[in-house]
């Protein structure tokens, strides 16, 4: 099979997550191209307009940015826009919406927001990604106090909620919009779906993730999702 394009991102990344959980679903061959988190604002083919990944780069050479975006291009080249298609857009977008600004922020909260989590997250993040010698064991270790006193705490402390309730509240919330379908999507999964699966989904690799295992329908449509995905 050709393949669809080339996606430059980082392991660890969320919304890299996303573009990849899309990938599998449609069973599309890609090239993964994992960046070197100190030299992606170098590297990136989308440097210096835009340095963040993911970086999606079509069959045709098109470079294309932002995750959900992407999300869009992929399957409206490679799928003939069927995930996107909604027959009620305006229900589509709002949630599309709601998952890309609350999960989004969720993230780094249950990763990063305690002493221990933080140290655990760091430590399996510079073992995922390609780092150089030297700068896998000062991520490791000089990154964790930053991401947990810093950046996760403050977060932590804005919300008022456990990391662990915020994604209970957030999986329930979300699952609630399903109209007792297996789906967001009805009875197939679509892109909302799988922008809200991507999130989740990046933090599977920590142990972190036993806190939302225990939320009954927010793994049951989870095992759903990841059930549609080509091995
Ligand atoms: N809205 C963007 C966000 C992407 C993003 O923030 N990626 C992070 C990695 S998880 C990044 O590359 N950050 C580098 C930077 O902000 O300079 C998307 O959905 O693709």
């Amino acid at each position: 099979m050709a393949s669809a394009g080339q996606l430059h991102m980082l392991y660890t990344c969320p919304f890299c997550w996303k573009v990849r959980g899309l990938l599998e679903h449609l069973d599309l061959d890609y090239e993964p191209v994992q960046v070197n988190p100190m030299k992606a604002k170098k590297t990136l083919p989308s440097a210096p307009d835009w340095t963040k990944v993911p970086v999606w780069v079509d069959a045709k050479g098109e470079i294309i940015v932002d995750s959900t975006t992407i999300m869009k291009h992929i399957d409206s080249q490679n799928n003939g826009g069927i995930l996107w298609a909604s027959s009620d857009e305006a229900r589509r977008d709002k949630w599309v919406e709601w998952v890309d600004l609350h999960m989004s922020k969720a993230t780094i909260p249950i990763l990063y927001g305690g002493l221990f989590s933080a140290l655990k997250t760091t430590t399996r993040v510079s073992k995922l990604e390609k780092f150089g010698f030297i700068s896998k064991r000062l991520y490791a270790w000089a990154g964790f106090p930053i991401m947990w006193g810093i950046i996760a705490r403050s977060r932590v402390k804005k919300d008022g909620r456990t990391p662990k309730q915020l994604w209970h509240d957030l999986l329930g919330e979300f699952t609630d919009s399903f109209d007792n379908s297996t789906f967001f999507g009805g009875e197939k999964p679509d892109l909302v779906d799988l922008t809200a699966f991507g999130y989740v989904r990046s933090i599977s690799p920590y142990p972190q993730f036993s806190k939302l295992t225990d939320h009954a329908a927010g793994m049951a449509w989870y095992k759903a999702v990841e059930a549609t995905l080509k091995a």
